[in-house]
């Protein structure tokens, strides 16, 4: 299972082709959509959010609702591409560089400067055109493709925002369906009222100083199966694979499963989950500190990833810089940006671990069609009881 993507945040649309699903997985359009919405709401986003209304277009390797077998191919309009079709065209264009909108003025924290030496560019919008996050917008998509696939085999995935800056969620012992009903009801993805309210609150003095906050976001996947991923070879962990995934998510820093950084404080006997047996479980652990993993393989507790996300770099509050024309010092002027986008990152989070889970779980019991898939699980989940 595999998915590229391609297309820019002021052009006409980004596109995705997914390889590798099985026949006969009956998609929700709606399901699909609402993801891509969950994804546009928050606290703190920008202008741009009010322009767009992101839905999926599926145009090849879906017929009358069910997967083919064939690669998905999905598309996302950008709304706001009709007001940039000269500046984002395909064609020569002749015309200043005010006219081109060209960049020469490279933004801290962005892909701007590295990505204008690297590929050469004197006009760094080629470079802010594609790293752009607007890019999540695909990968939520093609993440909701496998929250389908996955839903299908009664895999649950949920999200949360942990922090945005110094406000900092209580923990809390919600079971999955109440944490994803009333993360949905919060403008910042989190279950507690008051937190909700000091997070906007705390935003939006950030705002008002022309700064940006970053923070923390939690995805928990229950109901996956003991054994996906392998120790055998380091390129089939599938926590070092959820790790990957995560830090490929625009402006995340870093990455954590279960107490992550944590377990170098603590004693061993603070860290491990003691393994239990009975009829009813079988095998399970006492905690699930060790969020879901041990040895590179799920251990059939819920998996827990956090990733943690800088503050957006697109500031009010001008950051020092150098014009890669005149080589002089410059401070950006900014046009619009979002003040904080960490609610949205946690759906984007839950999309990519989402899309990880379900490669291992094809990998594991893959077949070209859901009704096989379904008979090698199955198949494994005897041999696992019978163990
Ligand atoms: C982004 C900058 C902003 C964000 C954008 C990501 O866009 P613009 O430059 O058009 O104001 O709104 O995010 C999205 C468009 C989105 O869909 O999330 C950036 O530089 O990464």
């Amino acid at each position: 299972l595999r998915y590229l993507t391609a297309g820019e945040t002021h052009g006409p649309q980004l596109t995705a082709i997914i390889e590798g699903l099985p026949s006969q997985l009956e998609l929700d359009f709606e399901a699909l959509n609402f993801q891509l919405a969950r994804r546009q709401k928050g606290y703190g986003r920008g202008r741009r959010m009010q322009i767009e209304k992101d839905t999926a277009d599926i145009v090849g390797g879906v017929r009358h609702g069910y997967t083919t077998g064939a690669p998905v191919a999905l598309v996302v309009a950008n709304n706001d591409w009709k007001h940039w079709t000269k500046i984002m065209n395909i064609e020569p264009m002749e015309g200043t560089d005010e006219e081109k909108r060209r960049v020469h003025r490279p933004r801290p924290g962005h892909a701007d400067l590295n990505g204008g030496l690297k590929y050469n560019h004197k006009d760094l919008r080629n470079v802010l055109e594609r790293s752009s996050a607007r890019e999540t917008a695909i990968r939520v998509a093609c993440g909701a493709v496998a929250r389908q696939f996955l839903e299908a085999f009664g895999i649950k995935v949920a999200g949360q925002v942990i922090r945005i800056g110094e406000i900092v969620a209580p923990p809390h012992n919600l079971p999955l369906d109440e944490l994803i009903a009333q993360t949905e009801e919060s403008s910042v993805r989190v279950v507690d009222k008051e937190t909700e309210q000091k997070m906007e609150a705390y935003i939006e003095q950030i705002k008002k100083e022309g700064d940006s906050i970053g923070g923390v976001v939690e995805c928990i996947i229950e109901g996956v199966p003991v054994g996906l991923g392998s120790f055998v070879q380091y390129d089939r962990k599938l926590d070092a694979r959820i790790a990957q995934a995560v830090m490929s998510i625009n402006a995340f820093k870093g990455v954590e499963i279960g107490i992550g950084f944590e377990a170098g404080e603590l004693r061993g006997s603070q860290v491990h989950d003691e393994i239990l047996y009975n009829e009813e479980r079988g095998y399970h652990r006492a905690s699930n500190r060790l969020g879901g993993f041990e040895g590179g393989m799920t251990n059939g507790m819920p998996i827990v990833v956090r990733g943690v996300m800088k503050p957006i770099p697109t500031l009010y509050k001008p950051l020092q810089s150098v014009d890669i024309d005149t080589k002089e010092a410059f401070t950006a002027q900014v046009e619009r940006s979002d003040a904080c986008a960490v609610p949205a990152a946690s759906v984007v989070l839950e999309s990519v671990v989402a899309w990880e889970v379900a490669k291992a779980f094809l990998e594991k019991f893959g077949g070209d069609s859901m009704d096989e898939i379904r008979n090698n699980l199955k198949n494994y989940l005897t041999q696992v009881e019978q163990y």
